[in-house]
């Protein structure tokens, strides 16, 4: 089973969009292991967005980031990486297709309310950088005893 990290940026922590990113995770099927509302500092910014260090966006994304709360969670499920980042679209809210989650709610490049990991890879990297261990939640789905379809 494989994990991602999802990271609600600070617009969609202040367009209050949480539930509905969070529904369309959870609808597809992926299964909610962690998360917690953070205040990155710089040091956790410059660490996530490492990879664009130089870049002309850098400093104003690094800004955004460190704005405001990001709500910092990670999905499990199969294939979790290639779905979730299916489900979030391309960057640019302008090219984002309908029915993508930036499609759908976000109309700028930098502020497109979600970030997810791109590869297995950089999504155990930065699971580890938001993370400690023991804020991951192992569960399996319950049975139908639980919805009270069954015994009541
Ligand atoms: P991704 O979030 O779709 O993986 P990346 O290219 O990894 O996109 O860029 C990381 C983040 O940097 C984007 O989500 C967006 O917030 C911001 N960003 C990317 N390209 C630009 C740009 O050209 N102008 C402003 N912000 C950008
Ligand atoms: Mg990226």
């Amino acid at each position: 089973m494989q994990r991602t990290l999802v990271l609600c940026k600070p617009d969609a922590v202040h367009r209050r969009l949480l539930g509905a990113i969070i529904q369309r995770l959870e609808q597809k099927g992926l299964r909610l292991v962690a998360a917690k509302l953070v205040r990155a500092d710089r040091q956790l910014a410059e660490r996530h967005y490492a990879v664009h260090r130089g870049k002309p966006f850098y400093e104003s994304l690094v800004q955004f980031i460190t704005s405001g709360p990001t709500l910092a969670m990670v999905w499990e499920g199969r294939a979790a990486v290639q779905v979730v980042r299916a489900l979030i679209g391309p960057t640019d809210g302008v090219q984002a297709p309908p029915g993508t989650i930036r499609g759908d709610f976000a109309l700028s490049v930098q502020n497109n309310l979600v970030h997810a990991s791109d590869s297995p890879q950089t999504a155990e990297e930065e699971i580890t950088l938001w993370f400690d261990p023991e804020e991951l939640v192992a569960w399996e789905p319950c049975d139908e005893r639980w919805t009270g379809a069954a015994a009541g």
